[in-house]
């Protein structure tokens, strides 16, 4: 009798079989996800999964390391010997983060090397944020009161990710992000109260260059965020990038108040109705075009990580022949 399946060749038949594997498998995933669970490197997982994870975790990794260099700048410049301690203090520690999170993605298959090629050659992203300049000292301070203030807003979430070695990494990393953001804080409270009026004025002109680009480090409006639904679907963002943003507008709006320094955005105002403040119209076209490739530092923040990387293969070098020295040390031992 001529069947379809008399069609099927082996191949094929295999195809079938794997597939209703497959099927099983997607199931098992989905009820552990309904139920909030958690999935770990070895478990079976979509690949849309995988790769989501993989884009996702690379760009804040890329980011960590990248937004080493605007603070970098300050190193020798650091005021005092106490804010030039805290300062290495927290970029030691965001290389750390870095690597927490190249770890992460490489138990999703991805190696270091591949994610760092990616950045290298300009097809990875990195948070926008850091494609902007560090003019003046109160810079730093702003840096760690808002730019660190986003990151955590959008990261504590992520310690309750789906994808169980993203969400472990990201506990360590809320707990330094939030003594960064209050080293920020501090440094600009000082430069507020205790300072000269020439300290107080640098404070506000870093606060107006960087209170828009803060507000776009949390992505394009949920309307426009290609990924946000799936993500959300799978417990991998667990809140919007509108109500990230929104909850960082209401907690800043009030410290602002308590350090003196007004946010320039004419439309900011407290709703009573919405119990929310409401904030003017951000300009998305800039952010798209520093996501593109042409803010203002990003040619300039490329070739510095490029010059770093290539100027650090001795070091590579050296530790893989250190490594290699003391495998075969032990295997003769
Ligand atoms: N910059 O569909 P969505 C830090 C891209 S770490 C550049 O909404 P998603 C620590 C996005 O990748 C800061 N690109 O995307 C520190 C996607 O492009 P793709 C980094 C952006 O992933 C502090 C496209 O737009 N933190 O600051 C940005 O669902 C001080 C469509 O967007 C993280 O990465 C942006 N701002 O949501 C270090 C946290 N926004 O991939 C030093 C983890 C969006 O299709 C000093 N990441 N894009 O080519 C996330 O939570 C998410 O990836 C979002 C974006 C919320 C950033």
């Amino acid at each position: 009798m001529y069947t379809q399946s008399m069609d099927v060749g082996p191949k094929e038949e295999r195809k079938a079989v794997r597939s209703v594997e497959e099927a099983e498998l997607e199931a098992r995933f989905e009820a552990r996800i309904d139920d909030g669970g958690f999935i770990e490197a070895k478990d079976w997982m979509p690949d849309h999964y995988r790769k989501t994870l993989v884009r996702q975790i690379s760009q804040h990794a890329h980011s960590e390391i990248v937004g080493m260099l605007p603070e970098g700048n300050w190193v020798t410049r650091a005021p005092t010997l106490k804010r030039k301690a805290i300062l290495l203090a927290k970029i030691q520690d965001e290389g750390g983060h870095g690597l927490y999170l190249y770890a992460a993605a490489e138990t999703l298959g991805t190696s270091r090397d591949q994610l760092l090629d990616a950045l290298h050659t300009g097809r990875a992203k990195y948070s926008s944020i850091f494609n902007y300049p560090t003019l003046n000292w109160a810079d730093v301070g702003v840096i760690g009161w808002l730019v660190d203030g986003a990151a955590i807003m959008n990261q504590v979430p992520l310690c309750r990710c789906s994808y169980a070695p993203y969400a472990r990494a990201m506990i360590r990393i809320c707990r330094e992000e939030s003594f960064h953001q209050r080293q920020g804080y501090d440094a600009l409270l000082v430069m507020m109260r205790d300072g000269t009026d020439a300290q107080r004025a640098m404070v506000q002109d870093a606060v107006n260059r960087w209170w828009w680009p803060s507000l776009m480090m949390f992505g394009p409006p949920d309307s426009e965020s290609t990924h946000s639904a799936q993500s959300m679907r799978w417990g991998i963002k667990r809140i919007s990038n509108d109500d990230l943003r929104q909850k960082f507008i209401d907690a800043t709006a009030q410290q602002a108040q308590v350090l003196g320094v007004s946010l320039p955005d004419p439309l900011l105002k407290w709703n009573e109705d919405r119990q929310h403040w409401d904030f003017g119209p951000i300009d998305w076209d800039e952010f798209w075009r520093v996501v593109g490739g042409d803010g203002p530092c990003n040619r300039e923040r490329l070739a510095e990580r490029v010059q770093a990387w290539e100027e650090g293969a001795w070091v590579r070098e050296a530790a893989l022949a250190h490594a290699r020295k003391r495998a075969t040390r032990q295997e003769a031992a």
